[in-house]
């Protein structure tokens, strides 16, 4: 029904639905390459089949849970005019006005990026979005935006699941043209660990706004006004709506930590507005903003700031919904919740449980709630295909306010601690955590400040090293690169500065940065790396996307272009087959391009022969297919 739902869509009819093999390819090869890519998806299937998909090898197995997805009917026919009609008809300017004449609470749903960051270290699989991406369309079209794309998903895309970001993008965009799509962007360090260039910050920007991110949410990691202002800019020049993000962080109600007090939270949101702000975020990465703090903080922002206000929280700690609730009660406009069955723990709050707590109040969200929770049962379904990649968290904690890890960042540490053998020792780590924190100063933590944190604290750990040896010019460390890297002002500036002793230490002398990384990069010659791409990649054309993709990360995306050279697209594969293989006797379809659909059957895997090659028995559209794949157990 997907493959139906795609043809009648009206932006597929008007041919914005793409796919980039149909774009490259010219026609008079279609039929050859058709079959081509048949026997490279086959060969695919058959080596996961006999040697298991790396990713997963050793993990826990989907349980009997695991059926098929499938998407909840859709309500309408045609899906009623939303936000994204709001932007592209009258500009973010608009938009930012409508916000704030809404007397409902507006709601972002997170699932397709945060909520699957945050429990499936990012895992989540394209086809698992678009296929329910026509029941937002036509079920929620009250939906402020859908956040589904940048932060870890563009890397990972790549890197772990074979698949182009960019198309993932479009297909979401393509099948849920109603509500605005949302993607998080690290300002200079765009969806990556470093500041690049500026021209590739805005060459990236520029083609996210041209393959549908309709919202973009710009921050800094060590919230730098002066270095968000290349990636707003672009957003702005792009006819995009900015949303200027402050990130928060330690404690607004303790005196004693008065770095991050109410007059800096509002200095930095009227400096974020001077910038040209459409929205201004707040974004609690880690789930530290309590509900009183959240009433004094979004009470005093209301008063003092023009701009619309959308709140960003975790529910690391079990206590987002009274946060979600004190900011409602004092004004928000708009909030971040995830699927029902994508939330809470390390993720955002309960979407379905936010809509009835405010049901029947001023804030009433007006969404269907029949409908978030047939969309959650949906994505309850895609999750047990994804249990390789669960972190076995048991239960929030309030251990978060002590080490202020980020939501995306804990169990990614967690699983890092274990590879190093420190998994007794986690509550260590997080402890030592909070101690490089006021060690450097007292940051603000998240991607990729917080992986900075993260590398010293278990280096400190492995190595028993305490805080006083770290800081004792005499004794000697040897430093993480990514400290070195951050106190040398690569990813730009904190509130007050480095501590000066400890950066003195760990550059050994060299002189810091003291303004903008970009400042000081040299623009890419655009022309140039997409030759070198090209030829990395063994001669493939290199589209705008590529070359983007490329610029974030030469090698992910040069060893992702040589698999796909080998496999062809992989993305429509069920879940289960993508990471597992098949059976034999088991029967699936996978589509090639709109409408062109192969029926898989696998009959059987042969024996292993002299050469080291098995043989792998199919059926392809009724059709015997034979495929040898080298056995690599
Ligand atoms: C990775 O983990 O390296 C990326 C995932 C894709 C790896 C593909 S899966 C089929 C083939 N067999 C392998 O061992 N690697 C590739
Ligand atoms: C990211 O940058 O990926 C984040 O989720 C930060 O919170
Ligand atoms: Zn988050």
């Amino acid at each position: 029904d997907f493959v139906i739902n795609l043809l009648k869509h009206p932006t597929f009819l008007s041919n914005e639905y793409t796919t980039k093999f149909i774009d490259t390819t010219p026609g008079l090869f279609e039929f050859a390459s058709r079959r081509d890519r048949a026997t490279r998806l086959l060969s695919y299937v058959a080596d996961i089949t006999v040697n298991g998909h790396p990713e997963t090898e050793g993990r826990a197995r989907p349980g009997a849970e695991a059926r098929a997805p499938r998407a909840p009917a859709q309500r309408v026919e045609q899906p009623l005019a939303g936000t994204r009609q709001i932007l592209d008809e009258q500009g973010p300017q608009a938009v930012a006005d409508w916000m704030k004449a809404q007397e409902r609470l507006l709601i972002t749903d997170t699932t397709m990026r945060d909520g699957h960051q945050s429990l499936l270290a990012t895992r989540m699989r394209s086809i698992d979005m678009v296929r329910v991406a026509p029941s937002y369309a036509a079920n929620l079209p009250e939906l402020f935006s859908v956040e589904c794309w940048g932060g870890a998903t563009f890397d990972v895309a790549y890197r772990f699941l074979q698949e182009c970001p960019w198309q993932r993008l479009r297909d979401i965009r393509a099948n849920m043209p109603n509500i605005m799509t949302q993607m998080l962007l690290r300002a200079s360090n765009g969806v990556g660990y470093t500041n690049y260039p500026d021209n590739v910050v805005q060459g990236f920007v520029k083609q996210a706004a041209a393959s549908g991110v309709d919202l973009f949410r710009v921050f800094d990691s060590l919230n730098w006004t002066e270095n968000m202002r290349v990636a707003m800019d672009a957003v702005i020049d792009a006819g995009k709506v900015c949303e200027g993000t402050i990130c928060y962080t330690g404690n607004l109600l303790d005196p004693a930590r008065d770095k991050y007090d109410l007059k800096y939270y509002v200095a930095m949101a009227k400096d974020l507005e001077k910038a040209g702000a459409h929205v201004l975020g707040l974004k609690d990465m880690a789930g530290l903003l309590k509900a009183p703090a959240a009433t004094r903080l979004f009470t005093a922002l209301k008063e003092e700031v023009g701009l619309p206000i959308h709140f960003h929280t975790h529910d690391t700690s079990g206590a987002a919904i009274s946060t979600v609730m004190a900011a409602a009660a004092a004004g928000v406009d708009a909030i971040d919740a995830a699927m029902d069955s994508f939330s809470g723990n390390t993720s955002q709050p309960t979407l379905g449980s936010i809509v009835e707590a405010l049901s029947g109040t001023e804030r009433d969200t007006g969404l269907d709630i029949d409908a978030i929770r047939e969309i959650s049962n949906y994505f309850e379904t895609v999750r047990a295909h994804y249990a390789a990649f669960e972190s076995g968290l048991q239960a929030p904690a309030s251990e978060v306010y002590l080490h202020e890890m980020p939501g995306g960042q804990f169990t990614n540490l967690k699983a890092q601690a274990r590879s190093l053998g420190l998994e007794e020792r986690w509550h260590e780590v997080a402890k030592t955590y909070a101690e490089v924190n006021m060690m450097f100063g007292d940051i603000v933590k998240v991607t990729p400040s917080s992986k900075v944190v993260g590398d010293m604290a278990l280096m400190m750990v492995s190595q028993g090293l305490t805080r006083q040896q770290v800081e004792d010019p005499s004794y000697d460390v040897s430093f993480p690169d990514s400290v070195i890297d951050m106190m040398k002002g690569n990813l730009g500036q904190p509130p007050g500065g480095w501590p000066a002793a400890l950066q003195k230490k760990v550059l050994k002398g060299e002189k810091p940065l003291k303004d903008r990384p970009g400042k000081h990069l040299k623009p890419v010659d655009f022309e140039a790396a997409r030759a070198e791409a090209a030829q990395a990649c063994g001669g493939m054309e290199i589209d705008d996307e590529d070359l983007q993709g490329y610029l974030m990360y030469p090698k992910v995306f040069t060893d992702y272009a040589k698999r796909h050279a080998q496999y062809g697209p992989v993305r429509t594969l069920p879940t289960r087959n993508f990471f597992y293989g098949m059976e034999p006797g088991e029967e699936v379809s996978a589509e090639i391009d709109p409408g062109k659909t192969l029926e898989i059957r696998l009959q059987a895997v042969g024996e292993t022969g002299d050469d080291g090659e098995v043989r792998v028995f199919f059926e392809l559209n009724g059709q015997p297919r034979t495929v040898r794949v080298p056995n690599r157990k």
